[in-house]
């Protein structure tokens, strides 16, 4: 079984001065670097490295400023741990497997080739639209089936392509309002049925906050119990892999998880 076969948490490292949840916060590269080494301390399976935020409206980055910003990041943190790396980018992409990352992190859906050329894993996430329009009323006709049916698309061009590890994400608030995000949850399993891992990021995205109408203008870094419930959820119904600004949270609920899955085993 491959390493990564067994990674459950994602940890989010983003190097940004304009990510939606925690923009500026690790911008330095030193302290971007000691989150990363927190979020492995706390149960991280594999922690994503991103330099280019793509919350609705974003404004995109040049190539040499994306690397710049992630690539000593990954550099350092590929000493401890299994390290993605979250670009739309060939040329970032490239030269963050060079530094040591062992999966991209595609939000842009098109980096299979990439990912197969340089032997390393592929997280194909659906969007619609780029990160600049995707919010400006996005439609579709069953964004269930649609969602589904990209996804299996890539799964086929990922075999078709040798890719070994591959995950699948329906790439929740990317091109979707409230109502696409949570009928993808909620029906989550017809993704899972396609019979690659999945992979969900919920994490304090503002569904979580719109949900709870006394909560709408909840900060997102105050979005954690919601979180923690959008992890919970996607876990039960099938996904293998949440990616989340907190780890503790999540891997606290996997170990009970796991131990009263044993406890039950025990039972005659
Ligand atoms: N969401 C974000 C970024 N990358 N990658 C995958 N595979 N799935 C996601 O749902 C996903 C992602 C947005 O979250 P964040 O990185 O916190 O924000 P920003 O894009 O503003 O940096």
């Amino acid at each position: 079984m491959s390493e990564l076969a067994r990674v459950r948490i994602m940890g989010i490292v983003n190097v940004t001065p304009d990510s939606f949840s925690d923009g500026g916060r690790f911008f330095d590269h030193a302290r971007a670097i000691e989150h990363g080494l927190e979020l492995f301390g706390e149960g991280a399976d594999i922690v994503d490295v991103g330099g280019e935020s793509t919350r609705p409206g974003a404004v995109p980055v040049a190539g040499d400023e994306e690397l710049r910003r992630v690539l000593p990041v990954v550099r350092e943190l590929a000493r401890y741990g299994p390290v993605s790396i979250d670009t739309r980018k060939p040329d970032v992409a490239r030269a963050a497997v060079e530094a040591g990352a062992v999966v991209i992190n595609d939000v842009s859906g098109r980096l299979g080739p990439v990912a197969a050329e340089l032997g390393v894993g592929w997280v194909v996430m659906h969007a619609k639209g780029d990160p600049q329009t995707m919010q400006h009323n996005p439609t579709y006709h069953d964004v269930v089936t649609e969602v589904r049916d990209w996804l299996a698309a890539r799964l086929r061009e990922a075999r078709e392509l040798g890719i070994d590890d591959v995950w699948l994400d329906p790439g929740l608030g990317f091109g979707k309002t409230l109502e696409h995000n949570l009928a993808l949850l909620a029906n989550l399993e017809a993704i899972v049925a396609l019979g690659a891992p999945v992979l969900v990021g919920a994490s304090r995205k503002s569904m979580l906050a719109t949900l709870s109408r006394r909560e709408a203008t909840l900060p997102p870094a105050e979005r954690e119990e919601q979180s923690l419930a959008a992890a919970i959820w996607a876990f039960e119904h099938g996904a293998q892999v949440v990616r989340v600004h907190r780890v503790r949270p999540v891997r606290q609920f996997l170990t009970l998880r796991g131990a009263m899955e044993e406890a039950r085993r025990q039972w005659p």
